[in-house]
């Protein structure tokens, strides 16, 4: 755990990463309600929005589109990732070392570690690499912690998200982004066993706008430190306003229902 209070992802103590590894994770499906997303153009201008502290997206993306973009956008390297074309147990492909990610402007690096699969020992020694090499750079890591795979029978349960943001603490993570555990009082949980780490909320697919600043809400409200998101954003035909409605939420502590 290093300080990333002053780094360029954390804004007044708290993170709002925009995720576009859709691409690569999800496939063309996640981009055919609103066929323009499918462009990144697009979503490099939404991460432009000053509530957002960093823009995730995959090597390749980040070659062709971030040059144009390096003065206005914080961008997250996601440095492993897997399509959903592969069929075996869950597992995600180092696509780039940490010393080309700072070469092409990152300045933070992302990694998928799931937990409970039968490929967590692989993963947790990559990363390994990845966290000591991000830390010669000072950079922060944020750790997708999903339990996923064989070992796990419910990835949505509390427990098991409590364990997912304390395997981030263990492992030597900045920030844990981890699943919603249903309530308040569950997520208080889960950021207590995360320690120091930053605890966000990874979004999920898109949902009713109050439904989903709520949800936001009582992140924040159970001592979370923001959110990593998606599709609640880039899906929605207003993606600026609810990129406005979530500044107020996290950094202003505005309630949801004001801020919809
Ligand atoms: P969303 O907010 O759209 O859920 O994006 C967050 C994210 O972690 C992405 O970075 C990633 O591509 C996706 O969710 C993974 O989703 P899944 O839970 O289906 O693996």
């Amino acid at each position: 755990m290093q300080p990333i209070d002053d780094s360029a992802i954390v804004r007044d103590g708290n993170v709002l990463i925009l995720a576009y590894d859709h691409g690569l994770e999800h496939g063309p499906a996640d981009f055919k309600g609103v066929p323009e997303t499918a462009d990144p153009e697009g979503i490099f201008e939404t991460a432009t929005h000053d509530a957002v502290t960093a823009l995730a997206v995959q090597k390749g993306v980040a070659e062709a589109y971030y040059p144009s973009y390096s003065d206005d956008v914080t961008l997250l390297m996601k440095i492993n990732g897997t399509s959903n074309l592969w069929m075996g147990e869950h597992d995600s492909a180092v696509n780039c070392t940490v010393d080309y990610a700072v070469e092409l402007g990152a300045e933070a690096i992302g990694f998928t570690l799931y937990g409970g699969s039968n490929h967590e020992v692989d993963m947790a020694e990559e990363f390994r690499d990845i966290q000591e090499a991000a830390r010669d750079y000072g950079l922060p890591v944020v750790m997708w912690s999903y339990p996923r795979g064989q070992g796990v029978k419910n990835d949505s349960k509390p427990d098991v998200i409590a364990y997912a943001a304390r395997q981030a603490l263990e492992l030597g993570a900045d920030v844990a982004k981890v699943k919603y555990p249903g309530s308040q009082g569950a997520m208080e949980d889960v950021v207590r066993m995360a320690g120091p780490v930053k605890v966000v909320m990874s979004g999920g697919s898109k949902t009713d706008d109050l439904a989903f600043l709520e949800r936001v809400e009582s992140v924040m409200d159970a001592g979370g430190k923001g959110l990593a998101v998606g599709r609640n954003v880039w899906q929605r035909d207003d993606s600026e306003g609810m990129l406005d409605a979530l500044e107020q939420v996290i950094y202003e502590g505005v309630p949801a229902a004001d801020a919809v």
